[in-house]
């Protein structure tokens, strides 16, 4: 463990040191961040009236919006001068969300993602293959600077040239694979084709987040490159990587790293707190950042937490693999859906490739979704065999998520790569507007 003291933590302690942390970082926000200030007013709330962890539910939310609302600094807690990094996430809409970090939340940082890299099986010495992206995303710096500060030689490769990639992973000898398991995907494809068995690289583990993906995926990418492949999770508006990661112990659900994180899970239509164990919506509060506090971020993060004792001997609560966002849920024909749910069930269905996008267009007044997915590479490629297997996806996905949906089959190689984050839905709707 990178941080053992802190990871087996008794739970009355981690509790007690939540609630010291929490009154600290509420009374701080308060007296420097204006809108937050505002925010707590429009409540009723002051910070005196936080007594226990539990009274954190009379406080309000912070979402996405006032992050944007404030664009670009003006949620932060700290002179702008005292900032050392910036980071933004692309929005698909208007201005990106802008995140910054003091000296201090660098080294929190590091350090969580250190603890992260060390539980999901890194040791001092190895070497890792970076293939998050650098930049203003935070997957590559986090893992960057985590890495080395765990002790491990770290390869700085970003995503892109994945033929470079297969390279390097090779003549380096990669112990760690850090790339966001669609990309990892591209890679294992990139590396067949040149003739490359990834199996015989001393690879022992693959650390993959950063979008939703499933457990047969997480198999296929075990097989792939024969590793444990591991699950970490994170979002900037929180730090970035590092919020929790798998133990390579028990490979089922992620610790959160509860020190330095509270979380809460809520109902996503009625914000009521849901009791521990159920499925509902992250929220996340910071308990030690400095520049950018959040209290109760909405993550639109579907998970659910446990606390039963984990074999690794860690006792922060584990969040489940979150099985899709909020906002990516699809409502067809009155039935939600999650892409997630769909890659579940196509990645290892026989003759297919894990290769897929869901395609959404207008029909009259309905919405309606065909299923692009590609044919395994050797598969016949014959009328009646491609007729057979679209229509076995159609029954299964009818009877397991009651959704009727169009499959097309496309040829190997069809289907875009991802480099970073896979785009797993084309949304034609509005093309298709009458
Ligand atoms: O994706 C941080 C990260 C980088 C995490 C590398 C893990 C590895 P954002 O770009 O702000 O930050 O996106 C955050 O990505 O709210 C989730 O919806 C999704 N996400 C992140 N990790 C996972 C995961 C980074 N393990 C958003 N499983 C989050 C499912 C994930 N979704």
């Amino acid at each position: 463990m990178f941080d053992r003291a802190a990871e087996t933590m008794a739970r009355d302690e981690l509790e007690a040191l939540q609630l010291h942390r929490l009154k600290q970082t509420i009374a701080r926000a308060y007296a420097q961040v204006p809108p937050f200030r505002r925010k707590l007013g429009a409540a009723g709330v002051r910070p005196e009236d936080l007594k226990t962890l539990a009274d954190v539910a009379r406080f309000p939310f912070t979402v996405k919006a006032d992050l944007r609302d404030n664009f670009p600094f003006g949620l932060f807690a700290v002179p702008r001068e005292s900032l050392l990094r910036l980071h933004a996430s692309s929005g698909t809409t208007g201005k990106p969300t802008v995140v910054g970090y003091t000296g201090a939340d660098l080294d929190l940082w590091s350090d969580l993602m250190a603890r992260s890299l060390a539980c999901m099986g890194a040791k001092p010495g190895d070497i890792l293959h970076n293939a998050y992206g650098y930049g203003l995303f935070t997957g590559g710096l986090g893992f960057h600077y985590g890495a080395e500060r765990l002790g491990l030689t770290t390869v700085p490769v970003s995503g892109g040239a994945t033929e470079r990639q297969v390279m390097l992973m090779q003549d380096f000898g990669a112990h760690i694979l850090g790339a966001t398991p669609s990309y990892a995907l591209n890679i294992a494809e990139v590396a067949a084709g040149m003739g490359v068995d990834l199996r015989a690289l001393p690879l022992r583990y693959g650390c993959f987040g950063a979008e939703p993906w499933s457990d047969p995926m997480r198999r296929e990418l075990e097989e792939k490159f024969a590793i444990k492949a591991m699950d970490i999770y994170g979002l900037s508006e929180i730090i970035g990587p590092g919020v929790a990661s798998e133990c390579h112990q028990a490979q089922h659900g992620l610790h959160l790293w509860e020190d330095h994180f509270l979380c809460e899970v809520i109902d996503p239509d009625t914000t009521t707190p849901l009791p521990l164990g159920e499925a509902g919506e992250l929220v996340l509060t910071t308990l030690t950042k400095e520049a950018l506090p959040m209290l109760r971020y909405r993550t639109r993060d579907i998970t659910r937490l446990i606390e039963e004792p984990c074999v690794c001997g860690r006792t922060h609560r584990r969040m489940l693999r979150v099985t899709g966002r909020s906002d990516d849920m699809l409502i067809i024909r009155g039935v939600n859906l999650y892409p997630s749910q769909v890659e579940a069930f196509l990645v290892g269905f026989p003759g297919l490739a894990p290769h897929y996008q869901l395609v959404l267009t207008r029909d009259g007044p309905m919405d309606a979704i065909t299923i692009e997915v590609e044919l395994a590479t050797g598969a016949p490629r014959d009328a009646p065999f491609a007729a057979k297997i679209a229509a076995d996806v159609r029954r299964h996905i009818k009877a397991m998520v009651g959704v009727s949906c169009d499959v097309v089959l496309k040829a190997p190689g069809e289907v875009p790569r991802s480099q970073g984050k896979a785009v797993r839905v084309k949304d034609l709707r509005q093309a298709n507007k009458p």
